[in-house]
């Protein structure tokens, strides 16, 4: 599909997503979010994709919501429209992992975007903020909920008090990032994590989302159990029985997503 604000490659299974409005610095403006929005849930879709990386250009992932175009909007207009609210319910619903890659700026809903993805790698020249404040505004979809889950409360409020950017060294430093490259190692080495997600069997990264993501959103014990269950129900599944036969017989596994 031809997009005007994103690009979309694939290849070997994986979708390299990349957010292209470089004259904005990949500000999120209202076609952006609802191109990426279709872009994910036909990636979603599709049975040739098995993981997706998202990244912008080398000077920005994203700078944040479009500022220019909500600038005049009333609370009425906001609150009605829900602004932000169903733009981001596609990359909610996405069951395929993906992962940011992060060069440049990301700020604002930029960040919100790279931290709504499974893991964020990201180049040394990474900068990740939560400016808002300096707009007379708060962050509207993560900044001070998943940001103060990621690094702690002192870092988030830090970060969304001051508006201050936080760098590469920082960002790993504090668990928002799980590498740092050199940035121009940053999509060779996103694509190569994705192609390993790739290899491994669809059923068992999906449980690893629904897992990891449930460590947010319950007590230990409630996550343990759903962990254990999760373990458990996977040998039902052909694939528990082809990984486990080939680590026996010393071969590769051949996941086959049964
Ligand atoms: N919105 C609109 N345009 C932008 C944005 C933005 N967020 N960021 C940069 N641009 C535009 C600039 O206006 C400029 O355009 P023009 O040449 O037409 O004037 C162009 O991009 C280049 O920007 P700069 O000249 O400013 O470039 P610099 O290298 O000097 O500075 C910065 C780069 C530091 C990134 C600077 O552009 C900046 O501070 N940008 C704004 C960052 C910001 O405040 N972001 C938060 C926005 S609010 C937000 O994200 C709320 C989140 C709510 C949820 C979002 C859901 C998706």
């Amino acid at each position: 599909m031809a997009y005007e604000t994103i690009m979309v490659e694939v290849e070997d299974e994986v979708a390299l997503i990349r957010l292209n409005r470089p004259e904005a610095l990949n500000a999120l403006n209202s076609t952006l979010l609802t191109e990426l929005g279709e872009a994910l849930t036909e990636a979603d879709r599709n049975d040739k994709i098995r993981c997706i990386v998202l990244t912008g250009s080398e000077k920005a992932f994203a700078a944040g919501a479009d500022i220019k175009e909500m600038a005049e909007k009333s609370y009425v207009d906001v609150y009605t429209e829900d602004l932000f609210g169903a733009s981001i319910e596609p990359m909610m619903r996405l069951r395929k992992p993906i992962i940011a890659a992060v060069s440049g700026y990301a700020l604002g809903g930029g960040c919100e975007l790279a931290m709504m993805c499974d893991f964020i790698i990201c180049a040394e020249n990474a900068k990740f903020g939560q400016p808002e404040i300096n707009l007379g505004v708060v962050a509207g979809i993560g900044g001070t909920q998943r940001l103060t889950r990621f690094v702690g409360k002192a870092k988030a409020m830090d970060m969304n008090l001051t508006g201050r950017f936080m760098d590469a060294a920082e960002a790993e430093r504090s668990g928002l990032v799980s590498r740092v490259v050199p940035t121009p190692k940053l999509i060779p080495e996103a694509l190569s994590a994705a192609r390993k997600i790739a290899e491994k069997s669809t059923v068992a990264t999906r449980t690893v989302k629904e897992s990891v993501n449930r460590a947010y959103e319950t007590t230990l014990r409630e996550g343990l159990l759903f962990e254990r269950r999760a373990f458990h129900a996977l040998f039902a599944t052909e694939d528990q029985k082809e990984g486990m036969a080939a680590f026996l017989e010393k071969r590769e596994a051949q996941f086959r997503d049964r």
